[in-house]
């Protein structure tokens, strides 16, 4: 069906899918759900609220945002789970952050290491195994430095992880910091992001000896996580221009470089839903700026590199900046075009967790394909609205829950970076300490939805028919029986890299062979030859009641 015959939502059809809710929950439903109108100026979504009880939803939990998402990924560090074997099992890998390092030893990312609670340490207590376990992994790794993450149990029980990591810490003379995680400590992983931010704000970044950069344009990347070799593949491109990039936070990251990290002249923020908290922080305490960028899609890619060299303001840089961007688009036109004859004129629902519900959009678009509907599992009002709105969000007993870390100025360390003057022309020109919302970037009568849950998603699917539906494992398969191609956007589906240049090409191909997959003509779900449900209306009869 050809782009401008698909239909397009309208409110009606959102009231009769939230009329099958009791009244209080459509109520709540329907704050999270906003059909775009430019129109009528800013439009408010409620987003980081609870999950109503009995409703399925693709979040996870703190213990996820922090130990999966934020710490997993550093790879000379072992990161123990204190916790039942479920928990750790369920966060070892399976969101595909690769690492790999010059020192085979000192890469931990594909050991499993947990406490295993056992019932008898939940009736007397788990510190003492935690404590032996510590002293294992000392033994067999001797690693640079230990996490510990707490999961639910934990947190129940009153084990006293901070105490028993300190002691640890005096007896084995690493880092070994211990994280409050546990996964009911917020709404979302989105609370696991910042208990991570605040532990690594406080116990390794700049905790390193140098003092000044030790490269021309260094530069950290934050929010960036190396999924499917993502920060490989923009790295290769910013070593090309002539950064340096200190440390990547977290992806293929290390705690030797992270260490290190308040000497950049910069830091870029990919993904700011993770890890905006550490920018602004490291804004704080040592004067460097963030500068967010998008390294999803050729435009935005481009649009990132043109702001940095701005940023530096070197002639130089920038016409390096021009020759590799040249090239590189000039290396992925040809296949590019290939796969957009097969991707034209298609339309995705884009729903991730956080950020990439927004970035993909570019790259879609930029493949001709159109998104209807998108939305993030965790993400915050500002992810939807734009950073202008962070005044107006009021803070609830479960925001609240995490504390929000006060950082000084480092009397040594802290350096302008820009001059005021300068650093004030700059922002009118790029997002310095700004990123905005999604929905300014989404079209009219296209929707986004927050914390979209199963049944939503069968309905919208009835109703927008979409070619693409781009998400995650939970409901991949669900969607794929209905006979439409389910992209993850969350592990790539065992591949990548999709960033940058060479990532776009991934991407428009792995589309490209979803769609023209002969797989869709053996699909018949049941609905589409027989209605699910067969009765008659009999008048003159009731229940009674
Ligand atoms: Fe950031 Fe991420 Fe995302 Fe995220 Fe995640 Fe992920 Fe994600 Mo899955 S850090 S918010 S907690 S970009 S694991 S690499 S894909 S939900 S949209």
């Amino acid at each position: 069906m050809a782009l401008d015959e698909k239909e397009l939502l309208n409110e009606k059809q959102i009231e009769e899918m939230l009329n099958q809710y009791p009244a209080k929950v459509k109520r709540s439903r329907k704050s999270h759900i906003v059909l775009n109108n430019t129109s009528l100026g800013q439009q408010m979504i409620e987003a980081n609220t609870r999950t109503i009880p009995g409703i399925i939803t693709n979040r996870g939990c703190a213990f996820a945002g922090c130990k999966g998402v934020v710490l997993g990924p550093l790879k000379d560090m072992v990161h123990i789970v204190h916790g039942p074997i479920g928990c750790s099992y369920y966060a070892w890998m399976t969101r595909r952050n690769k690492a790999k390092s010059e020192d085979p030893k000192q890469n931990f990312l594909s050991y499993c290491v947990s406490t295993d609670m056992q019932e008898s340490d939940i009736v007397f207590g788990g510190e003492k195994k935690l404590a032996r376990m510590i002293d294992e992994v000392m033994e067999i790794f001797k690693p640079n430095a230990i996490t510990v993450s707490a999961t639910c149990p934990v947190g129940l029980i009153g084990d006293d992880i901070q105490a028993v990591a300190k002691t640890a810490e005096e007896k084995h003379g690493i880092p070994i910091m211990a994280f409050n995680c546990e996964g009911y400590k917020g709404v979302s992983q989105s609370a696991g992001h910042h208990i991570a931010n605040n532990g690594l704000m406080e116990h390794v970044i700049g905790k390193g000896d140098l003092e000044e950069p030790p490269a021309k344009y260094t530069i950290n990347m934050l929010g960036e996580y190396n999924i499917g070799g993502d920060s490989w593949e923009i790295e290769r491109v910013l070593t090309e221009i002539g950064y340096h990039v200190q440390t990547v936070m977290t992806g293929n990251g290390a705690f030797e470089d992270l260490k290190n990290a308040h000497v950049a002249e910069l830091n870029l923020v990919q993904c700011h839903r993770s890890i905006n908290y550490i920018a602004d922080m490291l804004e704080k305490k040592y004067g460097t700026p963030w500068l967010k960028v998008n390294f999803i899609g050729i435009r935005s890619t481009i649009e990132s590199l043109r702001n940095m060299a701005l940023y530096f303001g070197d002639k130089d840089l920038i016409d390096r900046t021009e020759e590799v961007i040249a090239r590189e688009v000039a290396e992925i036109e040809p296949a590019l075009e290939k796969y957009k004859k097969y991707t034209n004129g298609k339309t995705a629902f884009c729903f991730v967790g956080g950020s990439r519900g927004h970035h993909y959009q570019f790259l879609y678009e930029e493949l001709g394909v159109k998104t209807v509907l998108a939305g993030y599992e965790f993400a915050h009002r500002d992810d939807y609205e734009g950073r202008e709105v962070l005044p107006n969000i009021k803070p609830d007993a479960d925001s609240k829950n995490i504390t929000d870390l006060h950082v000084e100025q480092d009397e040594k360390r802290y350096r302008v970076k820009i001059p005021q003057e300068r650093m004030a022309e700059l922002k009118e020109k790029i997002p310095l300490n700004d990123y905005k919302g999604m929905r300014l970037d989404m079209s009219d009568n296209t929707v986004m939805v927050d914390d979209l849950n199963h049944y939503e998603t069968e309905e919208f699917i009835k109703i927008l028919k979409p070619d693409i539906f781009s998400s995650g494992i939970k409901d991949k398969y669900i969607v794929q029986k209905m006979g439409i191609l389910s992209k993850q956007l969350h592990n790539y589906d065992y591949s990548g890299p999709y960033a940058g240049f060479r990532g776009a090409v991934n991407f428009a191909r792995d589309i490209t062979m979803g769609l023209m997959s002969p797989t869709w003509k053996h699909i018949v779900p049941p609905w589409r030859n027989s209605p699910l449900i067969e009765g008659t209306i009999e008048e003159g009869r009731s229940c009674g009641c």
